[in-house]
């Protein structure tokens, strides 16, 4: 009897190491998206003087969301099982100031060459009935490990600040109500989600306009301070007036 308890315990143990392992893949993996689309932040930042991304927030589904998943889809509860068919174990999800931000991040995700995007999910061409909307990339990241790459499934949602707002409510008010969402509130929520819409284009105009505006007029650049990231660097007249010789592709 107690040779059989510790034999339980020994596989139990086992089990869980084995379970740490198959998450640290996904933590890493998202590491390494982490970091692709904090580079391609301040890369923006750089380009087009504006930061187009507003906030990142990324997560492993805990072991009970896991497994609600799989009860819910009627699966049985394994690990090749989970990695075949939960495919948001993994999931990032980014806030951009506008619609067309969304866009332009989705396609600089999809141009990296070690990406690979198993699909495209374009909740903003065509909303939810319920008025959802986002952009979701379901895309395989190599993780790189001490004796193999292991190819890894991440969710990637993009947003604006509205939908993601309108998200979290919507979110909430699911699970207050136990899924079953009362018709009037159904349609508040519909309603809510058209002029969020609308708020993300009138948004998006001003800031178009604007950029017209700051164009025709001309920055007034401070042309001997260069910074990099928030590093201030002071450039020497001498580099500016040799510089036409050195520039660098
Ligand atoms: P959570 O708690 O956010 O993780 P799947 O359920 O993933 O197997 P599905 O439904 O085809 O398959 O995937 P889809 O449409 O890409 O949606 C996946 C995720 O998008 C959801 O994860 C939500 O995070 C978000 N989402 C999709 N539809 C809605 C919606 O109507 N309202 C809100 N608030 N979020 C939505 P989970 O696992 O459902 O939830």
């Amino acid at each position: 009897m107690e040779a059989n308890v510790a034999t339980d315990l020994q596989e139990m143990k086992r089990l869980k190491k084995e379970l740490v392992r198959f998450m640290m893949g996904y933590k890493f993996a998202l590491d390494e998206l982490n970091t692709k689309i904090d580079i391609l932040k301040q890369e923006f930042q750089f380009i087009h003087d504006y930061n187009p991304i507003e906030n990142v927030s990324s997560r492993v589904k805990s072991p009970e969301s896991i497994l609600k998943k799989l009860y819910k889809k009627g699966l049985e509860i394994s690990l090749p099982v989970i990695e075949e068919n939960i495919k948001d174990v993994a999931g990032i999800r980014i806030t951009c100031s506008f619609e067309t931000d969304i866009y332009k991040l989705a396609e600089m995700l999809k141009k990296q060459d070690d990406l690979y995007v198993l699909e495209v999910k374009d909740y903003i061409k065509n909303p939810k009935p319920n008025g959802y909307r986002s952009l979701h990339l379901l895309l395989k990241v190599p993780v790189f490990l001490s004796d193999r790459v292991q190819e890894v499934c991440v969710e990637v949602q993009i947003r604006t600040i509205s939908m993601d707002f309108w998200a979290s409510l919507e979110h909430k008010i699911y699970y207050k109500y136990h899924k079953e969402i009362p018709s009037e509130i159904l349609d508040e929520l519909k309603e809510a989600a058209d002029s969020a819409a609308q708020l993300d284009r009138k948004m998006e105009n001003i800031h178009r306009e604007m950029n017209r505006l700051k164009n025709q007029v001309g920055a007034d650049e401070d042309l001997h301070t260069l910074e990099i990231s928030d590093e201030r660097f002071q450039l020497p007249e001498n580099f500016l007036l040799a510089g036409l010789n050195f520039t660098h592709e």
